[in-house]
């Protein structure tokens, strides 16, 4: 007799699937693509800020168009130099930039396009012949308007900020009380302190901790009562520090001692998990700013000493490194407090966001963050999230298919289920702000 239930070839077991109805393969690639766009994403990684934080709040063609990505291609495809365009003022690097690669060049590359991308979703002319339009209408928006439209438009729901302690800027800004957008979330950036303790130490020591440049125990009992004052001030989601692709732990350096001492304990008192944004080879060109970091492949194995080493402690990992990205996989299969996000800075590529979640899929199920947007510039939101949703949405479907391809059908809320992890509900867990 056979059991309706475990009946696979009996269409009414599958209609009367408790899940509800399961979709046929061609059903994939719409199902998947409606709903992957319209999941809320909680961005985990930008260099965005609230609008309280006045100036740093960046938005706008002129700042657009003055991203560092794009000031690299501008020497690539321009006669101008460093110098030419260094001593020009903010609006005429736009101009000169939106002159060489938007209309002397095609906009091709991924960084060009989503400046198009951005331009379309507003409306406005992507073959200007200059910056006229464009200009008269984001003078026209209101800054907090303009944000929920972003919002919207991309279709985030929050994003996560990089704030440094040592900034005298936004310190200020954080001594204030008036309330902080609930959408803008505070990461405790630690560069200027792991990386640069020789004057990371003063700066605290400026704000009246009792530290000096020894790490005696003294000096780490400072660092901590330092962070832990910031913490109060910032309530940060996590703590995060960028490294070079020469890391490594442990190591008998400021830094490695820094990360023993004080990180990992401060990450156990407050119950935060620590990000290592892991393959930066800063000032490879320093000729041209910001835009002259390189990048290198780093040894996995301080990764997996540090997972192994303080499993009560939840790290968040990105590497800069395409070669790294199948061993940062591999790692996360050994260890459960080890939660691989993004496809950082040369990786946030359409061919390269492809490669990379295809393996993250086949090697982690949901069980990883897919994607942050790193934005800068508020409206990159838009053109970031709609490039990285539609690659996700690709690979999902193609997971999708391959299961119902070995006889496990799908329904449209496992979809969701799915999609509501990699885009939001990962992270959130991870945090502690998942209900
Ligand atoms: O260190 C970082 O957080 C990097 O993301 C850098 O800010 C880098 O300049 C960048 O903007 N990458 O997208
Ligand atoms: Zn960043």
């Amino acid at each position: 007799m056979s059991d309706s239930v475990c009946d696979k070839t009996n269409p009414v077991a599958l209609a009367e699937s408790p899940n509800g109805g399961f979709l046929n393969a061609s059903e994939l690639p719409m199902a998947v693509g409606q709903i992957v766009g319209a999941q809320p994403v909680f961005d985990l990684h930008t260099h965005l800020f609230a609008p309280r934080f006045g100036a740093l709040n960046l938005w706008g063609i002129d700042e657009l168009l003055n991203y560092h990505y794009l000031i690299a291609e501008l020497f690539r495809s321009s006669g101008a130099g460093p110098e030419k365009y260094f001593s020009l003022d903010k609006s005429a690097q736009a101009d000169l930039i939106w002159e060489e690669l938007f209309v002397r060049s095609t906009p091709l590359s991924e960084a060009t396009r989503g400046v198009i991308a951005v331009l379309s979703a507003f409306n406005l002319d992507t073959r200007a012949p200059d910056l006229r339009e464009a200009r008269a209408f984001f003078a026209e928006c209101d800054p907090q308007e303009h944000i929920e439209t972003v919002f919207r438009l991309a279709g985030v729901s929050d994003v996560v900020m990089t704030n440094d302690p040592l900034d005298p800027v936004e310190s200020q800004i954080w001594e204030r009380s008036d309330a902080l957008d609930p959408r803008f979330h505070a990461a405790l950036r630690t560069d200027g302190i792991l990386n640069q303790w020789d004057s990371g130490w003063m700066a605290i020591a400026s704000k009246g901790f009792d530290v000096d440049g020894d790490l005696t125990e003294s000096t780490v009992a400072g660092v901590r009562r330092f962070f832990d004052s910031v913490i109060e001030r910032m309530r940060p989601l996590y703590l995060a520090v960028s490294l070079p692709d020469t890391f490594d732990f442990p190591e008998d350096s400021a830094r490695g001692r820094l990360i023993k001492q004080v990180i990992l304990p401060v990450c156990r008192a407050h119950n935060l998990p620590f990000a290592m944004m892991i393959g930066v080879r800063r000032a490879v060109n320093p000729a041209i700013g910001l835009a002259g970091d390189g990048l290198g492949r780093s040894d996995m194995g301080a990764v997996n000493r540090l997972c192994a080493e303080n499993p009560d402690v939840r790290f968040l990992v990105t590497m800069l490194s395409r070669e790294n990205q199948h061993e940062l996989c591999v790692s996360a299969r050994k260890f459960s407090n080890l939660l691989p996000f993004g496809c950082w800075w040369f990786l946030n590529n359409p061919s390269i966001i492809e490669e990379i979640t295809r393996e993250r899929i086949e090697l982690l199920g949901a069980t990883f963050v897919p994607q942050h947007s790193d934005a800068r510039i508020l409206e990159q939101l838009i053109y970031k999230w709609k490039h990285s949703r539609r690659i996700i949405a690709n690979a999902l479907t193609e997971a999708f298919e391959n299961l119902i391809a070995d006889g496990r059908p799908v329904t449209r809320d496992e979809i969701a289920r799915d999609a509501e992890r990699l885009l939001s509900g990962n992270f959130k867990n991870w945090v502690g702000l998942q209900n």
